[in-house]
């Protein structure tokens, strides 16, 4: 039997199997409220037989989203769309996951497809971005941020807090806390972005991220998963530097309670140069991995089957993260499970899908 198919088990959770759908933003909120767009694709994705479903990048704050569109849980009224899709990606027999974070000086954006580029300050849709430092990311986002005073940044850390209790309101099992790609957070630890003198630079970069974890972790019940996507490589010529401090914080999150790591990128500065490629993360998510004692998951082109087969057998990563081959055919646990020679692959689907696709498969019952 492929590993892929095998059961994970997280604190008191347990996934189906080791397919998890990464956060993709839908970038279809108003207000940050979700609506019938979401509770359908999710829906869908759950049916289609991962093992967990982690919803898109969901604000904490309104100046924390990526984009107008972008999802939240900073107010109430928020929650029940929220829990609607838990329940729906539960009754598809998934695990329901939440990605929760701040966009720090990468918010105020217009939508990929509408510029993708930071929204006109005398647009009545912008807003002013905040970041530890008065430094801009530049490229298509040269919007100076304001440098957030301390009383900011225990205002996020709250945020993040009360944002984590609405989850666990909306009935999510799985909390993941976006740590990275240049976000808030990333930025806080990364010298491209944190310049400040006090207490929540220089040497205490992690300073923000272990706070903040720490906060969320004494709402979040200790059975349920805590987990965050990190970034622990820029591909800016100073990788090994970089990873060493990252695995050295990575530890640090251990202790203050993080279950499970999601391996991604940095991406605090335009001037990296990502060598893109199948699995490309995988080996450096493997080093996270026995560094830190740590389980992990990587995403980034892990979405053809027998790759992803060959980077749980060769203990790289726990989970692999399939996302855009999500969208383009939700039921690719389906075809993944087909592909691997899965006995009766159909069943990866829910019944009433199942049953017709054994019953009147061209090669006969399967
Ligand atoms: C959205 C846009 C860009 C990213 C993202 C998201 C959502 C989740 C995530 O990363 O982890 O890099």
């Amino acid at each position: 039997m492929s590993k892929l198919f095998t059961p994970f088990s997280l604190k008191s959770v347990t996934l189906r199997n080791r397919i998890a759908v990464p956060p993709m933003c839908q970038y279809s909120a108003h207000d940050g409220l979700t609506n019938d767009w979401h509770l359908a694709h999710y829906t869908g994705l759950a049916r289609g037989g991962a093992g967990l479903v982690i919803v898109e990048a969901t604000a904490v704050s309104p100046e924390g989203r990526i984009t107008p569109g972008c999802t939240g849980l900073w107010n109430n009224e928020q929650v029940g769309g929220m829990a609607s899709i838990a329940a729906a990606i539960k009754a598809g027999g998934a695990v329901p996951g939440i990605q929760i974070g701040h966009a720090g000086r990468k918010a105020s954006a217009n939508r990929p497809w509408e510029g993708d580029d930071h929204i006109a300050g005398n647009d009545p849709r912008h807003w002013d971005t905040l970041s530890p430092s008065a430094t801009a990311f530049g490229a298509n986002l040269p919007q100076m941020p304001k440098e957030m005073t301390v009383e900011d940044i225990r205002r996020v850390r709250d945020d993040f807090v009360s944002a984590a209790r609405r989850a666990l309101d909306a009935g999510f099992e799985w909390l993941e806390l976006h740590f990275a790609h240049g976000y808030l957070a990333q930025s806080f630890f990364s010298p491209y972005a944190n310049q400040r003198a006090d207490e929540y630079g220089g040497n205490n970069r992690g300073r923000f991220v272990i706070e903040t974890l720490e906060a969320v972790r004494a709402v979040w019940p200790e059975h349920l998963p805590l987990t965050a996507r990190f970034g622990v490589i820029e591909f800016d010529g100073k990788d090994e530097e970089t990873l060493v401090a990252s695995i050295e914080l990575i530890k640090t999150m251990r202790g203050a309670g993080l279950d499970m790591l999601n391996v991604s990128m940095n991406f605090t500065t335009p001037d990296a140069s990502i060598p893109w490629g199948p699995a490309f993360l995988a080996p450096i998510a493997k080093r996270v991995r026995s560094e830190t004692g740590l389980p992990v998951a990587t995403a980034w082109g892990v979405d053809v089957p027998k790759l992803c087969e060959e980077v749980l057998q060769a203990e790289q990563v726990d989970l692999v993260m399939v996302g855009r081959a999500h969208l383009a055919n939700p039921h690719w646990p389906y075809f993944a499970a087909k592909e691997l020679g899965a006995d009766q692959p159909a069943w990866v689907l829910p019944a009433p899908y199942a049953h017709w696709l054994q019953r009147y498969e061209p090669a006969g019952p399967q």
